[in-house]
């Protein structure tokens, strides 16, 4: 009750709603899809109408601890889902049309220290890495376990902010997340892992210029998605290739979405703003963030149940 949606807040508030959401929800249960390096579990709800096999689609934030706005947008949409607090049809569609995983921060430990020492942290929060122990954490984007390679934007030195870690699945976090993706082989069809900042609906591959063989498919559902996003508030998002139009990266969890746990529509969504706040995105623009990005998705889910 105490949980407002306009404000940002810590990993403790965040997981004691989704308890409570998963208490007062007809349709929402709450799972622990692993811990962090500090022992913080790392928690999604699960939303779904009937039972019975449904496409699923997984839908995370908080991956990079300064970003925020992924993780307060993904706790709107789980308020949207999960409550359907105004009785909205195209809500109730969705929820009969799919089950949808909502995990709201991957990297709870780099959340807290962003919120509490260094607003403009990164990585998790890891420490054992060298004997020296100089630097701390990994890049939980660069950590994903199809076609690992610290040399594709990424790095093998520790101190760097893209330190890819020192083997592929190295980081609780990364693993809890593959995990739960591999789980839901054969049932889940969309990955979406949300980011900021730039205004991007970016399809694989990550790790090479190379393109996905069904990339037609892939734009055509990422076009559906940016398209619908607009029209809320005027915000402009751009469609593309990761290492095509943003920069080559390897070890990120779309890659593994798609390579190694099959999910065919996979993508990284770097929502607001386009440079003017940058991670530092106000509070007030949550709920217009969160309003859009649920209009894209809700476009994108329907093209895709149309479609596939
Ligand atoms: O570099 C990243 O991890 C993402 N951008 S951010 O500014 N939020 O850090 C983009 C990741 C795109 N996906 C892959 N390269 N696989
Ligand atoms: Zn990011």
């Amino acid at each position: 009750a105490s949980f407002s949606l306009s404000h940002y807040h810590s990993s403790f508030q965040i997981s004691n709603h989704l308890d409570a959401v998963a208490l007062s929800s007809r349709y929402a249960t709450v799972h622990t899809a692993g811990h962090s390096v500090q022992g913080r579990a790392i928690k999604y709800l699960k939303a779904s109408q009937f039972r019975g096999s449904k496409k699923a689609i997984i839908i995370d934030g908080g991956i990079h601890a300064r970003e925020w706005i992924s993780t307060a947008v993904v706790m709107y949409l789980i308020d949207q889902l999960a409550m359907n607090p105004d009785n909205n049809p195209e809500i109730t569609s969705m929820l009969q049309k799919f089950d949808w995983y909502l995990l709201p921060v991957m990297n709870p430990d780099g959340y807290e220290y962003s919120r509490t020492n260094n607003r403009m942290w990164r990585k998790n929060r890891a420490t054992s890495h060298s004997i020296t122990g100089t630097c701390t954490g990994v890049d939980l984007n660069r950590n994903f376990g199809f076609h690992w390679n610290p040399a594709i934007g990424g790095s093998r030195d520790e101190c760097e902010e893209t330190f890819a870690g020192t083997k592929a699945f190295s980081e609780p976090e990364s693993r809890a997340v593959g995990h739960l993706m591999q789980s839901l082989r054969g049932q889940a069809i969309a990955y979406l892992n949300l980011h900021s900042y730039g205004q991007l609906w970016l399809w694989p591959w990550g790790y090479t210029t190379s393109l996905p063989s069904d990339l037609a498919d892939l734009k055509h559902m990422a076009g559906r998605g940016a398209a619908a996003i607009y029209p809320s508030h005027h915000a402009h998002y751009t469609t593309g290739g990761d290492a095509t139009d943003l920069y080559p990266a390897a070890g990120g969890a779309d890659d593994f979405a798609k390579g190694g746990a099959g999910i065919k529509y996979s993508y990284t969504v770097e929502l607001r703003d386009t440079g003017r706040h940058g991670f530092v995105l106000p509070a007030s623009t949550i709920i217009p963030s969160g309003e859009e990005t649920l209009k894209g998705i809700i476009a994108f889910a329907s093209e895709l149940y149309a479609y596939e």
